[in-house]
């Protein structure tokens, strides 16, 4: 199947076309601009859930049980994806390993698919990459889209914010709860998961996020915490019951259209900064030489490159 008759018509999509179409927006390749406007048009139907918190602490393990969750809510076959952002380097490849392990429990099941966004020296990075892939996906009619981030880095951070629902994902006795405000995950979580709680640091360390998140400003949703222990199931049910509250919650307090908006300018954003960055790369050697030369500067050329186009 080609792309284009891909694009015209979701319901026949392959997983294989599906998975090059993927590859040519995530490259931000010739024709692939029109191609994910084009599934953009058609989607806004998706849930999305964004998955963030601190390295190791069982996002994967977690991501692969809420899947379990997602399907039984969806008796109706709906298709669900899941989608690991995964910067890590070409050469230690090990977390790439590790989430396709566990993500294995699913591999085989035609209503999941899988997709990893390497982020390796693509054009605008993963903040740009990502929220167009969630797009595309979710123009293909995928009625849930999950978003597996580690919440190192802002645009990481950004990345799994730029959903209707966020999930931050801490280990029991991970540090302090200082260290999780520091990390700015205190105003992104709907959702907290305190995972590994078959660690007895667990309750202090769900009784410290909980008075942390009280001290905070007033708002219209109070994220739980919720103890898991993602490898055996424990608590999944309950982080999957927070989950549909928070998007109960999204629709009757009129939230939801503040979050979409927020959604939509994060893609937006992405979009320019992928087009920014193709301008920049764009740039004539000759007109690098006139910087080197010192007979222009970069913020003159920046704002007469930026102004031809
Ligand atoms: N003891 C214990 N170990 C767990 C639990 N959940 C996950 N693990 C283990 O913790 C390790 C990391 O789990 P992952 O699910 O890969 O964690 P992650 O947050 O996705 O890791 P990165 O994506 O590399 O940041 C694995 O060895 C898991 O088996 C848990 O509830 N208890
Ligand atoms: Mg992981």
């Amino acid at each position: 199947m080609n792309i284009d008759d891909l694009v015209a018509d979701p319901s026949m999509s392959d997983d294989r076309t599906l998975g090059r179409l993927l590859s040519l927006i995530e490259d931000g390749a010739d024709g692939s601009h029109g191609l994910v406007a084009q599934l953009y048009l058609q989607g806004g139907t998706a849930s999305t859930l964004g998955v963030t918190g601190t390295p190791g602490a069982g996002k994967s393990t977690l991501v692969s049980q809420l899947v379990f969750s997602a399907l039984e809510a969806h008796p109706d076959h709906a298709r669900i994806a899941v989608v690991a952002v995964d910067p890590t380097s070409p050469f230690t490849g090990g977390a790439i390993l590790g989430d396709r392990i566990r993500m294995g429990d699913h591999s085989g099941n035609v209503q999941v698919f899988m997709r990893s966004v390497a982020n390796r020296g693509h054009l605008g990075g993963l903040a740009a990459s990502t929220p167009a892939i969630v797009a595309a996906l979710d123009g293909f009619g995928f009625a849930e889209i999950m978003v597996e981030t580690v919440g190192v880095g802002q645009a990481e951070v950004d990345v799994a914010s730029a959903c209707h629902t966020t999930v931050v994902v801490v280990s029991a006795g991970w540090g302090d709860a200082v260290q999780s405000a520091k990390a700015g995950f205190l105003e992104i979580a709907d959702v907290y998961v305190v995972n590994k709680a078959d660690r007895q640091t667990a309750d202090q360390t769900v009784a410290d996020l909980q008075s942390m998140l009280e001290i905070g400003p007033e708002r219209s949703w109070t994220p739980p915490v919720v103890p898991t222990v993602a490898t055996d199931g424990v608590g999944v049910a309950a982080v999957w019951d927070a989950i549909k509250n928070h998007r109960t919650h999204l629709a009757q307090s009129g939230d939801i259209n503040a979050r979409n908006g927020a959604i939509a300018r994060a893609t937006l954003k992405g979009a320019i900064e992928a087009r920014v960055s193709s301008v920049a790369d764009a740039v004539a050697d000759e007109d690098i030489e006139r910087l080197v030369l010192r007979t222009t500067d970069p913020w003159t050329l920046a704002a007469a490159v930026v102004a031809a186009r």
